[in-house]
């Protein structure tokens, strides 16, 4: 039975964020300002449905999916690029694929213990998030 991803989620480390906003063409002051951000994850989980926000005082951003269904997803205040995605399990790893003009573009989740793990990946790069459970 796969892990359980509800809960809020607070960033702790962000290693190769700004190299992964580069990959993403995003330009070099919107870059200071993502960097120094505090990021929030809320993430609501029914069966395979799933409800990502991803807070911060700059921008929030939502995506809400269903495991193994394709869906059309434009990143709104991220990159603003349409981008075809899905998500499928890996073993206990939530696996998103995003095709679009970007290469080699996606994401991982995943627990351990009370840690949230987000890889995001944009051509050669790969930015890894942890995120701490809020008490
Ligand atoms: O999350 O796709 O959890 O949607 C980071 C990528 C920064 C704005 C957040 C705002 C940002 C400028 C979303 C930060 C890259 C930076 C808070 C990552 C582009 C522009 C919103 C993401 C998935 C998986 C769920």
């Amino acid at each position: 039975m796969p892990a359980d991803f509800s809960g809020t989620w607070i960033l702790e480390t962000n290693d190769k964020f700004e190299e992964y906003l580069k990959a993403l063409n995003i330009d070099f002051a919107t870059r200071k300002i993502a960097i120094s951000l505090s990021q929030t994850k809320v993430v609501a989980q029914d069966g395979e449905k799933f409800n990502f926000k991803t807070l911060s005082t700059f921008r929030n951003y939502e995506l809400a999916f269903t495991v193994g269904i394709e869906f059309d997803e434009c990143t709104k205040g991220l990159d603003n690029r349409n981008i075809k995605c899905l998500v499928t399990w890996e073993g206990d790893k939530l696996v998103c694929t995003q095709k679009g003009e970007k290469a080699n573009r996606g994401w991982k989740h995943w627990i351990e213990g009370n840690k949230l793990f987000l890889e995001l990946t944009c051509e050669n790069v790969v930015c890894v998030q942890v995120f701490k459970r809020k008490e």
